[in-house]
């Protein structure tokens, strides 16, 4: 499975916490697009798609919600409900996000800019695509 759970370095004092990411330091990529999701409810998903080579780090910076995560072959639930640890999604991951709460903030730090071209939106073309990786390793 192309993801992982990333502790992230954290600096705390009597004043609160601070946490930092640095690019290659503490992530394998360098931020190109940040972007960040609120006013989210239970009622409505999101995802539904993969990235062909997008690769991101999502931090859960209050609330939570739930990333179903699937290679095609493995589907993984992994929730995310602590600013101290960010998701990393790699390339060709299938992704759905749920049962987001009322009060979820998330922030998403990404490998490239917007392209809606570089989505697949459809599972059964992204199972196609999949096949298509495999065959030409
Ligand atoms: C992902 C998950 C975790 C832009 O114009 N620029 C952007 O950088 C982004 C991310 C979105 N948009 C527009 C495109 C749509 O009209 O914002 C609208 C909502 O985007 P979308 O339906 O793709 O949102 P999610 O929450 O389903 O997915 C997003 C990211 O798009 C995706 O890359 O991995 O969050």
């Amino acid at each position: 499975m192309n993801y992982a759970l990333l502790p992230l370095r954290i600096f705390s004092d009597e004043r609160g916490k601070l946490g930092v990411l640095e690019s290659y330091k503490d992530m394998p990529f360098a931020i190109k697009r940040m972007y960040y999701i609120f006013d989210t409810s239970p009622s409505f998903d999101r995802g539904g798609h993969a990235h062909r080579e997008l690769e991101q780090i999502v931090l859960c910076l209050c609330g939570s919600c739930e990333f179903v995560l699937d290679n095609g072959s493995l589907r993984e639930n992994v929730k995310l409900n602590s600013p101290e640890v960010g998701l990393y999604i790699g390339k060709n991951m299938w992704r759905e996000m749920k049962n987001f709460s009322y009060d979820c903030r998330l922030v998403v730090l990404a490998s490239d800019y917007y392209d809606d071209r570089e989505y697949i939106r459809d599972y059964a073309e992204f199972i196609e695509f999949i096949k298509e990786i495999k065959c030409k390793e």
